[in-house]
């Protein structure tokens, strides 16, 4: 019998992907030559970090922490080099042939239309509004407010055609899953990123007696492998609010074919790898992508449209 030809090619809102593995915003993506390197890796898409009107730098610390293999917490304060520069750097980026990912993160609704407008006329595939950064002093993550989600999305009606997602906050309560659906499925979100990093972890030296991070007295995002149930958790219950009419990309510890197979039982339609990039290189995709391949295999399954959201329950 001939054998079944397997694929990991994959549609985010409309959009086609090679593959379905590609880098989170956050992990080596802010400047051009690392957008490069995503770019001619095998990365199935350029994701840029989270932009912001003007260019963000600090020069305290530290601002991150590693955890071992498993993770770090990090506190960047959406260093970044201003959204005008990402635009520029879109078109540079456009010769690798696959989608490019803006990320945009404004601290007003005025600064966030004024970026979506100007990704609307560059050369992104889509776009995605960073609704969920933990590391802005004395701001809350807009994500956990509906209210003022929901002011947001409304501004962010009709700016354009490309589509719209949004990268959403780690939520525990099946309350928020609901408010929060209803409203993407209002306002016509196309996609989601499910999760950003655990916000306002803290992590202690217990030795020197104090903590780890400068900003924020010490509370910081905490990412990697602790993130995984949490993220499966996420995509899921999306999975099973927003109809089948929303993309998700599923984010959160992703490490390898296991782990992002199980993001696509419970309803990822592609994968964003944070920590395992930071921690080794550039072949982390095409690996991780081999391998979901064999997990597709194994279950005989041909393509992700055909694993997405098959999780059995016992
Ligand atoms: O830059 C950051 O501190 C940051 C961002 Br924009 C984000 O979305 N999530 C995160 O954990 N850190």
């Amino acid at each position: 019998m001939k054998d079944k030809k397997i694929t990991t090619a994959t549609t985010v809102a409309g959009v086609k992907f090679d593959s379905c593995v590609c880098n989170a915003s956050g992990v080596k993506c802010t400047t051009l030559e690392e957008l490069r390197e995503i770019g001619r890796s095998d990365s199935c898409a350029i994701v840029m970090k989270s932009s912001t009107m003007e260019e963000i730098h600090w020069d305290d610390g530290p601002r991150s922490y590693y955890l071992g293999e498993h993770g770090m917490v990090q506190s960047n304060g959406l260093q970044n080099l201003g959204y005008e520069t990402y635009v520029a750097f879109s078109k540079k980026l456009i010769k690798y042939g696959k989608p490019i990912i803006a990320s945009v993160a404004g601290s007003s609704i005025d600064a966030n239309v004024t970026m979506v407008t100007a990704y609307q006329k560059s050369t992104v595939d889509l776009i995605e509004v960073n609704i969920s950064c933990p590391n802005i002093p004395g701001k809350s993550q807009v994500g956990y407010d509906s209210k003022q989600t929901e002011e947001l999305l409304f501004a962010l009606l009709n700016l354009g055609c490309k589509p719209m997602g949004l990268k959403l906050p780690p939520y525990f309560d099946p309350a928020h899953w609901d408010s929060m659906s209803e409203l993407i499925l209002r306002y016509n979100i196309s996609f989601i990123t499910c999760i950003n990093s655990i916000g306002n972890v803290l992590v202690i030296d217990p030795w020197e007696r104090r903590t780890v991070i400068k900003p924020k007295k010490g509370y910081a995002g905490l990412c990697g492998e602790w993130l995984e149930y949490i993220a499966n958790a996420n995509i899921r219950a999306f999975y099973d609010r927003l109809e089948g009419k929303v993309s998700i990309f599923g984010v959160g510890g992703v490490k390898d074919g296991i782990s992002a197979f199980t993001k696509i039982l419970a309803g990822a339609d592609a994968l964003q790898v944070g920590n395992a990039f930071r921690q080794g290189d550039h072949k982390i995709f095409s690996t991780i992508d081999q391998q979901l391949e064999g997990m597709l295999e194994f279950h005989g399954f041909s393509s992700i449209q055909e694993a997405k959201g098959q999780l059995l329950y016992i």
